[in-house]
């Protein structure tokens, strides 16, 4: 049993902060959990999901033992009949239909980088079938990196040496509470404070200035401010290959334009404008909201476009920032299989990709992920999971697709397992796991799953020997230490070379005359894992729509209306809101049912489009 004392961890959960933790074990439970103070980002604190892990590690939502479906109810069964059934439906699928009947999908329910020693389990059966592009963040990378090559790492601690700070999109308030400390700092060093937003946030509510903008519209108003940038700042000294035909392209774009497009009013514009230019250095943060559209990319590359032409990039406290990977620092060919053939479906669209997938998919096995909360079009993925002969999910507690599969695989979570490491999608530090507690009893760690089905298929064991050399990532030589069981990751700046410009700029299409479905990230809860789920579910979620629309279709507050589209419907509460932008409905992303909704388009990159989604809303069915 792992001895009584503090270990050094860090939080796993997808969430940009990857706070830095100290975790108390006694008698093998985890018994407090804080903030580690030498983290320089978080600085000694942890928010209530993070602290949340020492009831919910022995909570009653926590499943402990393999269920099985049988005539439509789980029952619990024993550890070697549930992995033996998992073996055996694997094979029948492989033999049937070749090994890309298999579907392997993993989410992002933890950010380990360990866990792609998993993969090997897909890869060593011949390659299966898995999930490519992005539900989160993708789209934007994909424009950013257009200006340079490379989306470069963010520096948080550079907003505090910002004049004025820009969050595009962006809600630290709720989703990144230490970015907010940061940005209390800066201001309290002068820097003004900007948000621009479909709606007030806890986020625009401390900001020194806050514009609504209806969804969709941020790239018709980014053009407008490169265009205001050209005339107010100049234009670029040195000559740029694609600068001739933006520069015609953003011209184009009027005051009016941008009006009409976000519902600024004039004041409101001309006040945006003078905060973009008139207190250098800028930096825009760019959020996940407004990327998860058709255009995301040419959006983000637009914004990095301003912050070009306003001089901000390579300027302490200037610049643009989104997001990065951690991928290029795992040992090279780290859990690779030279010659597996893996078929990719899209995660956006995953449940009709699935419906229509041949070879078909006769068993499928879900880890760390959510997709039948999480993925748009998610009737489709609970379509799919109904007449899929065989499907396990590996999870710590019943989530929407645990319940709609064959089998059910209790595990362990971060602070059950060690030596692993977390790369931070926001700031530039890796920290390590420890153990911090024994699993429950009759839970099993995940790797140990995995490895157990592939043994029982007859493959090689080479989820040892691959799982240990994870600890290669430690002597890369961008690394420098920075604490026990943290090190601070150098990359080569991104502001290098010369700058492209965006080569087209995406003619935005007539909007449906239908109502924007705007679905957002909320403080209590990380994507789809509500702990208050099973309670939640009694009840219909909120969806707010400004007072506004409310006026118009005469709905009044917490009067029950139905959402509806081509993919489903959904019944909600209304919840009058005075800051909403028009014609549109804001729904918390991970409430079971709102992905019903979501259109399961993909990007020109193959990313989501969720936020292009387009429902009516209709009185109630008694
Ligand atoms: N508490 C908590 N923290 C989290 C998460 C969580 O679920 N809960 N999830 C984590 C993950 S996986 C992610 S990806 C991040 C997400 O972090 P954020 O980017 O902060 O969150 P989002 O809610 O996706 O979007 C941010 C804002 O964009 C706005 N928005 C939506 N559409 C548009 C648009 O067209 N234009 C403009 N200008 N704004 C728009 C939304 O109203 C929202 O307030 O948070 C991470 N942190
Ligand atoms: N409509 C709408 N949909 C969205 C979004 C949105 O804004 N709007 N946001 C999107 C974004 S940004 C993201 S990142 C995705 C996230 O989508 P997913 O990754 O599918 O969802 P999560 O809820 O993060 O996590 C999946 C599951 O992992 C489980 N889990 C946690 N730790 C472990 C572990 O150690 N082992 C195992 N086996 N399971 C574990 C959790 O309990 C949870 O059930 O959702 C996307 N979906
Ligand atoms: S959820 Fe985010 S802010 Fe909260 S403890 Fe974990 S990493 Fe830190
Ligand atoms: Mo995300």
């Amino acid at each position: 049993m792992l001895a009584d004392g503090n270990y050094l961890s860090v939080c796993a959960y997808d969430c940009p902060d990857s706070c830095g933790m100290v975790a108390t074990c006694s008698e093998g439970r985890l018994v407090k959990l804080e903030g580690r103070k030498d983290n320089p980002y978080t600085r000694g604190f942890i928010c209530h999901k993070g602290r949340r892990w020492v009831r919910d590690l022995r909570g009653q939502d926590r499943l402990t033992s393999p269920l099985a479906r049988r005539n439509d109810k789980f029952v619990l069964i024993g550890w070697d009949e549930a992995l033996d059934m998992t073996a055996q439906a694997i094979r029948l699928a492989a033999l049937r239909h070749g090994h890309q009947s298999f579907l392997f999908y993993e989410g992002s329910g933890n950010l380990l980088m360990g866990n792609k020693v998993q993969h090997l389990l897909p890869l060593m059966l011949g390659g299966s079938t898995m999930a490519t592009g992005s539900l989160c963040g993708s789209e934007g990378k994909v424009g950013l990196a257009r200006s340079y090559g490379t989306v470069g790492r963010d520096q948080p601690l550079a907003a505090l040496e910002s004049k004025s700070i820009l969050l595009w999109g962006r809600n630290p308030a709720e989703n990144s509470v230490h970015f907010l400390a940061i940005l209390h700092d800066a201001r309290q060093r002068g820097a003004h404070l900007g948000t621009i937003d479909v709606r007030a946030t806890p986020t625009t509510t401390i900001s020194d200035s806050a514009w609504v903008v209806r969804p969709g519209s941020d790239l018709t108003l980014a053009l407008y401010l490169c265009h205001e940038a050209l005339i107010l700042h100049g234009e670029p000294q040195a000559a740029h290959e694609g600068y001739d035909a933006f520069r015609q392209a953003c011209l184009l774009v009027s005051a009016e334009d941008a009006q009409l497009a976000t519902g600024l009013s004039a004041a409101a514009l001309h006040a945006l404008v003078g905060f973009v230019v008139d207190q250098p250095p800028l930096s825009i943060w760019t959020g996940y909201g407004l990327q998860r559209t058709r255009w995301g990319a040419d959006l983000v590359h637009v914004i990095d476009t301003l912050g070009f032409l306003l001089g901000n990039h390579g300027v302490p406290g200037g610049g643009v920032w989104f997001d990065q990977d951690d991928d290029n620092l795992l040992p090279d060919g780290f859990a690779t299989v030279p010659g597996a053939q893996t078929r990719f479906v899209p995660r956006p669209s995953l449940g009709a990709s699935l419906l229509e997938a041949d070879p078909p998919v006769e068993a499928a096995m879900f880890v760390r992920g959510n997709p039948a909360s999480q993925c748009p079009d998610a009737g489709k993925v609970l379509r799919f999971l109904e007449q899929c002969p065989f499907s396990v999910c590996l999870d710590w507690h019943m989530s929407v697709t645990a319940r709609a599969c064959t089998l059910v695989l209790p595990t362990t979570v971060f602070l059950e397992r060690g030596d692993d490491y977390v790369m931070s999608y926001f700031h530039d530090l890796l920290q390590k796991t420890n153990k911090a507690a024994e699993p429950p009893e009759g839970v099993r760690d995940e790797l140990n799953i995995v490895r157990d089905v592939a043994l029982r298929l007859g493959l090689p064991d080479r989820f040892i020997t691959e799982r240990a050399r994870l600890a290669d990532v430690e002597n890369d030589p961008r690394l420098t230490p920075a604490g026990p069981g943290m090190w601070r990751l150098k990359e080569a700046p991104r502001i290098q070379g010369t700058f492209h410009f965006p080569s087209r700029v995406p003619e935005v299409a007539a909007l449906p005359s239908m109502l924007r479905l705007i679905t957002v990230h909320v403080r209590d809860y990380i994507n789809g894992i509500d702990p208050n789920q099973a309670r939640a579910r009694t009840l219909p979620p909120v969806a707010s729509v400004s007072t506004e629309l409310a006026h118009e279709r005469c709905l009044i507050e917490g009067q029950k209306v139905t959402l509806r589209n081509a993919q489903g419907s959904l019944d909600v509460r209304i919840h009058l809101d005075k800051s909403i932008a028009a014609q549109t409905v804001v729904l918390p992303q991970g409430v079971e049912g709102v992905n019903l909704l979501v259109a399961p388009g993909l990007t020109p990159d193959g990313n989501s489009c969720i936020n292009d989604s387009w429902i009516l809303l209709e009185p109630a069915q008694q």
